[in-house]
């Protein structure tokens, strides 16, 4: 009997310990918009795309999440803006807010009538997009968690308690590569308007700064940068010329 007893015991604390092991849940960067297999991208858009991983067998009821974007050297983007996927509006039925605060973005959720987030639930939940600046090329910008105020937490809630679920980062990235635009010739994003004429003109006959990119001002195309590419783009923009081919 003694035996039979322990043994029942051990089965006990083993389905115990496997219930506590099983009941969690994570958080993970699925891909990211802007990478190319080496680095970020510089002057584009660049999106980071969050999933939640919901295994705590139960439904997770309330989410509250931050994050910010760092950088260890100098790297500086755009403000970044934060949101939900559409997949969660649903389910947060009675807080679905995102929080901005310079480069931290706080996500909260929580569920009123609907039954919450699913146990199994595996897909993407937030993106957070920014626009890392051309002067950031070889720095480094990483995506981490933050504690973000007023809840100060990162969790879950359900019906039996809260989870601090994991997370995968930080994230980090070097800014290797760029874009560059025909005929934005002072590279603010902007073609083929006066500010790229003028920079143009000084870099021709003022001893103005080089472009940035060298083929951005080629707009006829020819692989030089000459006298013909300024007459080109000056009559794209007044006289109804042809637009702007950069080879
Ligand atoms: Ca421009
Ligand atoms: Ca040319």
């Amino acid at each position: 009997m003694k035996l039979i007893t322990a043994i029942s015991t051990a089965l006990c604390l083993i389905l115990l310990l496997s219930t506590a092991v099983a009941a969690q849940g994570s958080v993970y960067l699925s891909y990211v918009d802007g990478y190319d297999g080496m680095g970020l991208m510089a002057n584009t858009t660049v999106t980071f795309h969050i999933s939640l991983s919901n295994q705590t067998g139960e439904a997770v009821t309330g989410l509250a999440h931050g994050f910010q974007l760092i950088s260890p050297n100098g790297a500086t983007w755009s403000q970044p803006t934060g949101e939900w996927s559409p997949a969660l509006q649903p389910v947060c039925d009675l807080v679905f807010s995102v929080a901005q605060f310079g480069d931290t973005i706080g996500f909260g959720c929580v569920t009123l009538f609907n039954p919450g987030l699913p146990d199994g639930f595996d897909q993407e939940a937030m993106r957070i997009s920014t626009r890392i600046d051309m002067s950031s090329m070889g720095k480094t910008v990483c995506l981490d968690t933050a504690f973000f105020p007023p809840g100060g937490v990162w969790m879950w809630s359900t019906s039996s308690g809260s989870y601090s679920p994991g997370w995968d980062g930080p994230h980090c990235y070097e800014v290797t590569n760029f874009t560059w635009l025909c005929a934005d010739i002072d590279n603010n994003g902007t073609i083929a308007d006066i500010a790229d004429l003028s920079y143009l003109v000084d870099f021709m006959f003022h001893g103005g700064p080089p472009p940035l990119f060298p083929f951005a001002p080629d707009v006829n195309g020819d692989g030089t940068v000459d006298i013909t590419d300024l007459t080109y783009l000056v009559e794209y923009m007044f006289l109804g010329g042809p637009l702007p081919i950069c080879f």
